[in-house]
């Protein structure tokens, strides 16, 4: 009996240790994790200092270059010999109903071998854009860079071989352009994305969501993302497509979580999420949705905003080349809307869809060049400025801006002035200099509370500067009133 008692307790005795054993097992086990936690970031619960950090550069720039390229380059507008309908060239997979495997065909004929990265580098410098977002894949689902997830992609699918995506960003980074990539979350091609409604993709009134989708979005989008940011350290990612059924609000939450935790510094457009209210391209005020920036397309939000915002917009009316598209903007109108978006505190990202050969379209160049020319003079009164307290605007022919953190202000006239200038809201310090940037002499003004501030032109200034001149800049250093 009594053995069996002090067997009994050698068995809990040694129960007990093995218990506390355990327990303090447990314990540095519970430490580990600790030691080893990832901190989980909420990118959704950015501090307002955080944020402004992160936009800082992209307020600043103010001006960048959309390029649309891919395979609806090659087709360029017509299928079958007949010119198709819509606008957009990059649609016409959709637009001429062109099933996935006859499309294909197009890829197979991608080879712009007059692509020269460095000359599209040059020329987004000498337009004065500092930064470029390129289709890294469009609704069609050809990617421009090598892509391990996929073969369509211009490397393992198209002719050309070379991975376009590496050598425009090298380019880029060595002329100190900030590079962007824009994703489409559509993609007409894949078995788990829309081509489940091939070949009517995007079929307006019966649009079919793929039960599907979740796994391309997890097995196919993301891993391409990852690839993309990991290969080109882009610093922008500019989604689109983002209104198909298939695609939800809290899915969108996670992406916008995802991409952020790849690069933590990067700027995300809201068309990561459901977010967007039309073409108008603001966000709807009935949640928080995820994103950057609003994406006005094809306007011009029609007065200023204290939200974060970039117009883009194309040249003529395609975004992808189109071989018969020749309804032009005159450089004088897209000056004019680059001054009108800085006014309202925008940003403006501006099209070029480059040719199958690999040329960006010489009317495209051409107004660059006469934009650029422009910004060389006037750069001042467009970069690192901020839109002004009360008014961005006087009239339809006048827009203001001021230096960020200075009392700074310019005053950019969109037409030739008269002889003399009356601003209503600007008080220039006394005694100050008030100047025409491009124009060596200060000019004569005077200012008092009824009248205004009135500026002089030396009717030298006025004769030679012929009509030519797109805009008219006036420095003003003073107050708003
Ligand atoms: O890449 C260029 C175009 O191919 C692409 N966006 C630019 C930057 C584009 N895709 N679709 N569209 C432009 C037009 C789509 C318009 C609509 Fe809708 C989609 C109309 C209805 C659904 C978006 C959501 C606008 C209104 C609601």
């Amino acid at each position: 009996m009594a053995g069996k008692i002090i067997n009994l307790k050698l068995i809990s005795l040694s129960f007990l240790i093995l218990l506390v054993l355990f327990m303090n097992a447990c314990k540095s086990d519970k430490k580990k994790p600790e030691k080893a936690k990832i901190e989980i970031v909420n990118y959704l619960e950015e501090s307002k200092e955080s944020f402004d950090q992160r936009m800082e550069w992209w307020r600043d720039d103010r001006f960048g270059m959309f390029i649309h390229w891919g395979v609806y380059a090659v087709p360029a507008g017509i299928y079958n010999n007949k010119e198709v309908k819509g606008d957009n060239g990059e649609w016409i997979m959709n637009n001429a109903q062109i099933p996935v495997k006859e499309y294909e065909k197009f890829a197979k004929q991608f080879d712009p071998v007059k692509f020269d990265a460095n000359e599209w580098a040059k020329t987004m410098k000498d337009a004065g854009m500092k930064y470029v977002v390129i289709t890294s894949k469009h609704h069609d689902g050809f990617g421009l860079w090598d892509s391990k997830v996929s073969d369509y992609d211009v490397v393992d699918f198209a002719p050309y071989g070379k991975d376009i995506l590496k050598a425009l960003s090298k380019a880029c980074k060595e002329q100190g352009i900030k590079f962007g990539l824009y994703y489409s979350i559509i993609d007409w091609h894949h078995p788990e994305a829309q081509s489940i409604n091939a070949p009517n993709y995007n079929d307006w009134e019966d649009l079919k969501a793929n039960p599907k989708f979740p796994s391309y979005l997890e097995n196919y989008m993301k891993p391409q993302l990852k690839e993309l940011i990991k290969n080109y350290d882009p610093e922008i990612i500019w989604f689109d497509g983002e209104w198909i059924p298939d695609f939800t609000h809290e899915q969108g939450l996670e992406l916008y979580q995802y991409v952020r935790s790849l690069k933590p510094s990067i700027i995300i457009n809201n068309r990561v999420d459901k977010g967007r209210s039309g073409m108008q391209g603001m966000n709807k005020g009935d949640k928080k949705y995820a994103g950057d920036f609003g994406t006005p397309e094809q306007e011009i939000l029609k007065t200023s905003s204290t939200l974060d915002w970039e117009s883009c917009m194309t040249m003529n009316d395609t975004w992808g080349y189109k071989k018969n598209d020749h309804n032009w903007k005159s450089a004088q109108d897209l000056l004019h809307n680059l001054i009108d978006v800085t006014a309202k505190g925008g940003n403006y990202l501006l099209n070029v869809g480059p040719t199958a050969e690999g040329l960006i379209p010489a009317p495209s160049v051409e107004r660059l060049n006469q934009i650029g020319q422009w910004l060389k003079i006037n750069s001042k009164a467009i970069y690192g400025t901020e839109k002004l307290q009360n008014n961005y605007k006087q009239g339809d022919k006048i827009r203001f801006t001021k230096e960020k953190g200075s009392p700074i202000y310019f005053a950019i006239v969109m037409e030739k002035p008269d002889r003399t200038i009356i601003l209503k809201n600007l008080k220039p310090k006394k005694d100050s200099k008030i100047t025409l940037l491009g124009y060596e002499n200060p000019l004569e003004w005077s200012f008092d509370k009824k009248e205004g501030l009135i500026i002089i032109l030396p009717s030298k200034v006025l004769q030679t500067w012929s009509k030519d001149t797109y805009a008219w800049t006036f420095k003003i250093t003073g107050d708003e009133i």
